[in-house]
């Protein structure tokens, strides 16, 4: 097996790890109910059913209660949500509410997040995708305790039969000696049924285990090769049960998929596409020049159910004289900066974190481009948004994409709301745009940023190191 190819293979391990985007499965999202801004943290379960934790930050206004709703994104079960959960405020700060849902099956779901409070009520709506990313193995203590009860249950049961076939007839206070050949038969067919029904349980539990493993969440992959109009990539899909379909992509900020090249592993070179569809699952676009090298490919896609997805891949490439950049596409050359990125124009773009970033924490990762004169450069709109930010870790077991309404994808907001989805497009943005996002894993990652300034899109790329 080549060197690329046993990356590639473990890369689609890694990605199985994932769901929206690669390895950070937890969704932050920055939006209003009604008359309050809510800063949301939903961490999916990695097993269903089981329990999503939902935390809530009122970042406006005078709430009084929080209740919370997890219903399917579409469907019958939307129409029917069950009873609200309420969410508990924290003892120490009460801004901060906390809840705990289930989530029953798999596929897009959100969660309702009704806040009553002085300036009266309102609802935010949040998709979470319900996901099994793995199979939970027993504890070897519990797997050995029940392993005890089953034989002591068993052997017990045949005694009993035997006892009872020996013994019952006998006038009380006759001893009985030895054991009767009638008894032992009768013993032995106990056995023998019971050894049937703990056969037939274990097949039973085989293929329940099986059937959930079926359900396993595979990601998608991504294959590119060389065509006449450039790059062409078509989407792969593993098998992944019947909610998958690739003829049912809904178009994100416009474009129905957002694909990304990153030159690997120096993470130098980092350009955003938007490939055209050609037939179900293939696509097409032209390629900017770029240097040659292995490239990792991924591909943000939405399913009409609202359903998110990043497929992954890898294509190596000659050194490419290409079109030049134009419309949404937008890329270039990344070398990292820490806190300040040079860009080409002559501007520079800036990193505001506040203090030490935490693995899992939300924090507010906020940019801004100054001009030569060192004052704030007024922004655009790119694609809807006050910016668009990747988060890559370096050893390329996470990728993030990531807007100033946090992690979650347009697209599968605008299945959940439309109306909320219309509010959120920003017409008017900056100087300063920030994304809410919480790093998922300790370790180096790299953050490429991409503003609009003067009617270019410009990218920076900056370096971070996230504590346990
Ligand atoms: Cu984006």
């Amino acid at each position: 097996m080549s060197a690329v190819k046993q990356c590639g293979f473990a890369l689609l391990l890694l990605a199985g790890l994932a769901c929206a985007h690669v390895g950070s499965p937890d969704v932050f999202f920055q939006g209003k109910a009604g008359p309050y801004p809510l800063l949301v943290a939903i961490r999916p379960p990695d097993v269903i059913p089981g329990v999503a934790r939902i935390e809530v930050r009122v970042l406006g206004g005078e709430v009084s209660k929080v209740e919370l709703t997890p219903t399917p994104m579409t469907g019958e079960g939307a129409k029917h949500p069950p009873v609200a959960d309420l969410a508990e405020p924290s003892a120490s700060d009460p801004k901060y509410y906390q809840g705990a849902l289930w989530l029953m099956r798999y596929g897009a779901w959100e969660v309702r997040i009704h806040v009553s409070g002085a300036a009266g009520e309102g609802e935010l709506r949040v998709p979470v995708p319900a996901l099994a990313l793995k199979t939970q193995p027993m504890q070897q203590g519990m797997s050995y305790f029940l392993l005890g009860m089953m034989v002591f249950l068993a052997v017990g049961l045949v005694s009993i039969v035997g006892a009872s076939m020996r013994e019952a007839k006998v006038e009380p206070g006759v001893v009985v000696r030895g054991w009767p050949a009638k008894t032992v038969v009768k013993m032995a067919v106990a056995a023998a049924i019971i050894v049937g029904a703990l056969w037939f349980g274990k097949s039973w539990w085989a293929d329940d285990a099986k059937s959930y493993s079926r359900n396993l969440y595979k990601p998608l992959s991504l294959t590119g090769s060389l065509s006449s109009a450039g790059l062409e990539v078509q989407l792969k899909d593993p098998g992944w049960m019947e909610l998958r379909k690739l003829d049912d992509l809904v178009p994100d900020h416009g474009h129905l998929m957002h694909l990304f090249l990153i030159r690997w592993p120096q993470l130098d070179y980092v350009f955003h596409l938007h490939p055209e569809q050609r037939a179900t699952g293939v696509f097409d676009t032209s390629l900017p020049s770029l240097p040659a090298g292995t490239y990792r490919l991924y591909g943000d896609i939405v399913h009409e159910t609202g359903l998110a997805e990043t497929a992954v891949g890898e294509i190596a490439l000659p050194v490419t004289t290409g079109t030049p950049l134009e419309g949404d596409d937008a890329g270039g050359a990344t070398p990292t900066a820490t806190d300040s990125f040079a860009l080409a124009s002559g501007y520079r773009m800036v990193m505001r974190v506040p203090g030490p970033v935490k693995a899992r924490l939300v924090n507010n990762f906020a940019f801004a481009i100054l001009g030569p004169d060192g004052k704030e450069a007024a922004l655009e709109p790119y694609m809807g948004m006050g910016g668009h930010a990747e988060f890559v870790k370096e050893d390329g077991s996470v990728f993030a994409h990531v807007h100033p309404t946090g992690s979650v994808s347009m697209a599968s907001v605008a299945v959940a709301s439309p109306e909320a989805m219309m509010a959120m497009h920003q017409a008017e943005v900056g100087p300063e745009v920030s994304f809410p996002y919480g790093v998922p894993t300790p370790g180096r990652y790299r953050i490429f940023v991409q503003m609009r300034r003067g009617g270019r899109v410009e990218t920076g790329a900056f370096g971070l190191s996230v504590t346990p």
